[in-house]
């Protein structure tokens, strides 16, 4: 058995006290930082950031982009993230395209890291893959998806 005497415990009582200061002081700084990150070109939801740099590219150079800054092409999972990355395009005014494609597997839409999608929110009468060339996913304006060639320029919105 371990005894503390008395003036030991209020030691460390006083210390963790202060550690839990800190915490708290660190919180704060955490949060500021993340919102000027995110300010004005990006959004936060659940535990993932969205966010652009203005640019444009095809998807695959979307993605190199994107993997190149510690991150991945947008994917959002739910109806949440999808408005997230809804707002990202509509305040640029630009189409993006997501993460998720049938490159592997024609008309079996899979994530980045393989596995069928689960959540979507295709515009209607898609994905049709139109001329038999749409293996990518973009978001309208309107946060609605299409099924589309992954060779045009679209917004490059990053998720982390
Ligand atoms: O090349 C076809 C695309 O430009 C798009 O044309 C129409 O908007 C729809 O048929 C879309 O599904 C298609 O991706
Ligand atoms: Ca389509």
């Amino acid at each position: 058995t371990v005894l503390f005497r008395c003036s030991e415990f209020q030691r460390l009582e006083s210390e963790v006290a202060a550690l839990r200061k800190q915490l708290d002081d660190l919180a704060v700084v955490v949060t500021k930082n993340r919102d000027a990150h995110l300010f004005p070109n990006g959004r936060s939801v659940g535990g993932k950031l969205f966010k652009t740099d203005g640019s444009q590219g095809s998807f695959e150079s979307s993605k190199a982009t994107c993997s190149q800054a510690g991150g991945q092409l947008a994917s959002p999972k739910n109806a949440s993230e999808n408005a997230a990355v809804q707002q990202i395009i509509a305040r640029h005014n630009k189409a993006a395209y997501l993460g998720m494609n049938d490159i592997q597997s024609e008309g079996t839409f899979a994530y980045l890291c393989g596995g069928e999608i689960g959540y979507t929110n295709w515009a209607d009468e898609e994905p049709n893959n139109a001329g038999g060339k749409e293996d990518c996913i973009e978001m309208y304006l309107d946060g609605k998806w299409n099924d589309r060639s992954c060779t045009e320029r679209r917004l490059i919105v990053c998720e982390f």
